[in-house]
């Protein structure tokens, strides 16, 4: 974004939020050039930390600014680092001469970007805490207990108000999974969110940072001075300085949420980002530099057990559909009408996963369970299917995108899972899921605190559900790989019954 284009809420997937030119301001920041270890950049605050305006600081040599005890420890520090390091180190504490600090070191080729958070008083790590935060995530039965449990453990740690389990969709649209909250709050599970709430450079950014902090979203920023680094002749890179400035945009969010402090620790699964857990506070929240580092190891923790949680899920998923399968194989073998069993004993198809409804189209008829389009929509589809679809389990979330007809069902059927019986005789096995948007309840205004008129408010939750539904219009819920397999398997099955059916038949009548 230039000048000349203003930041607004249709191209802030385009905002450099990695170069502010800025820092919050409960830190300072040098970039010291390398090797002479010369000052050359710094926050303008730097009066209040160092007693030293930041006119005075470029040219200077960092020993003779921070004192010989700094330049030995981070002679020593650096010594101790075997081969280097490449995103960031800290010092856990340094003495200037108005106070102790905790210093965050990353190198750039030709420079280093050293910031500075006074130290508070604080307890160490104390590990048969972790210990125990650790066996409670382990002994997590489910998915969602597991994300529950993290919440609660976080929000234990770090004194904020509400942490919440974020969670992106394939298109990066998120849903609040599992949450921990001060009592008296709204609750804000099961919202959704679109994709444009966190845009793209800001996921890449979470990708690489575990940990995002917003420590007063009332601050006043703190311009670099001089604003373009002398050495680079290029705005700051500050992608993984802790003291970032954030986005007009983001505080304008978070403001008109009423949210005072905000930080989230990212979910990755094998790399890409997963979701995050959002925690807020309603008021400033100080979290210092090693309660931060404690919240990243727990995400990194929390993203490598979530593997094998999602595994064992997906297991235990697996067969409970394949009980109910079973039952249905069983029911079939006992009807004169083998396929009936599909649909009409105790158990039937609608009984393996969470559908709206489905049909069953064999001999010409159509038999139809559950919310499903009309017999004769259901009929136009079959035939629809028979030219368009080679694959013999053939599958959709958003079935009018390829199917224009669809569009006048989509409410019941967005989804559609359909297996072939016979291409020829348009003999098919539907499910259909109904578009996401029905499925899904809106709680309530979480944003209660700042009402919403006609032109009110253009950043706040309300309106981001507004847009998050648009972009979920005409899609259902995905149908899982293992719904996928099981119906692969079921078809297979059916077939072989059908051919063994014929064949006795054939003979009889032989
Ligand atoms: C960042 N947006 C974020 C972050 C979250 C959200 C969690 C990460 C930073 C943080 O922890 O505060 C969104 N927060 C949410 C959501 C919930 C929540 C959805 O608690 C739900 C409960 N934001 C917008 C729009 C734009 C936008 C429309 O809503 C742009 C047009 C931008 N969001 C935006 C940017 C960032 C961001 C630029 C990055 C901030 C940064 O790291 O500098």
């Amino acid at each position: 974004l230039s000048f000349q284009q203003p930041l607004t809420l249709d191209n802030c997937d385009r905002e450099p939020i990695h170069i502010p030119g800025l820092i919050q301001p409960h830190g300072f920041l040098l970039v010291v050039s390398v090797p002479d270890w010369k000052i050359v950049q710094v926050s303008a605050n730097t009066s209040e930390h160092l007693s030293i305006t930041p006119e005075q600081l470029p040219g200077k040599s960092i020993t003779g600014i921070l004192g010989e005890a700094f330049a030995h420890t981070l002679t020593t520090f650096l010594a101790s680092e075997r081969s280097g390091f490449s995103v960031r180190r800290e010092i856990k504490q340094v003495d200037l001469a108005l106070g102790k600090y905790h210093a965050i070191i990353h190198p750039h080729p030709h420079f280093w970007i050293l910031e500075f958070e006074a130290l508070a008083d604080e307890a160490e790590i104390d590990f048969s805490y972790l210990n125990g935060m650790l066996s409670h995530l382990q002994q997590a039965g489910t998915l969602i207990e597991f994300c529950h449990t993290a919440a609660s453990q976080i929000r234990l740690l770090t004194g904020f108000d509400r942490v919440m389990v974020y969670r992106f969709d394939e298109a990066y649209n998120g849903e609040v999974i599992a949450e921990a909250r001060r009592e008296d709050l709204e609750p804000f599970l099961g919202l959704h969110y679109p994709a444009t709430d966190i845009p793209k450079q800001a996921r890449e950014l979470y990708e690489k940072n575990w940990i995002r902090y917003i420590r007063d979203v009332q601050y006043t920023s703190v311009p670099l001075v001089p604003v373009e680094n002398p050495l680079t002749k290029q705005p700051l890179d500050m992608s993984f300085a802790v003291l970032r400035s954030v986005s007009p945009i983001h505080i304008e969010y978070l403001k008109n949420m009423g949210v005072g402090a905000s930080m989230s620790i990212s979910i990755l699964k094998e790399g890409k980002l997963w979701g995050l857990f959002a925690c807020h506070h309603y008021g400033p929240h100080a979290v210092s530099y090693l309660l931060r580092n404690t919240c990243e190891f727990l995400g990194r923790t929390f993203s490598m057990m979530l593997l094998e949680k999602e595994k064992r899920e997906e297991a235990a998923y697996h067969l409970r559909i394949r009980s109910v399968q079973t039952k249905l194989l069983e029911q079939m073998s006992h009807m004169e009408n083998s396929l009936q069993g599909l649909i009409a004993g105790e158990t039937s198809v609608m009984d393996l996963f969470e559908v709206g409804g489905a049909a069953l189209c064999v001999d010409g008829e159509c038999y139809l369970l559950g919310d499903t389009p009309d017999r004769e929509d259901v009929l136009t589809l079959t035939s629809w299917l028979s030219a368009h679809a080679y694959q013999d389990v053939f599958y959709t979330d958003a079935l009018s995108t390829i199917n224009p007809a669809a569009h006048a069902y989509q409410d019941r059927a967005s989804g559609l899972l359909a297996i072939t019986l016979s291409k020829v005789q348009q003999e098919y096995l539907l499910w259909f899921r109904p578009e996401v948007v029905q499925t899904v309840t809106w709680a309530g205004n979480p944003a209660k605190v700042a009402e919403i008129s006609e032109d009110g408010l253009r950043l706040s939750p309300r309106k981001s559900f507004q847009s998050w539904v648009q972009q979920v219009k005409g899609t259902a819920l995905p149908w899982h790989p293992v719904e996928i397999r099981v119906v692969t398997e079921l078809r297979n099955t059916i077939i072989d019954m059908i051919l063994k059916i014929a064949g006795e038949l054939k003979l009889r009548a032989d």
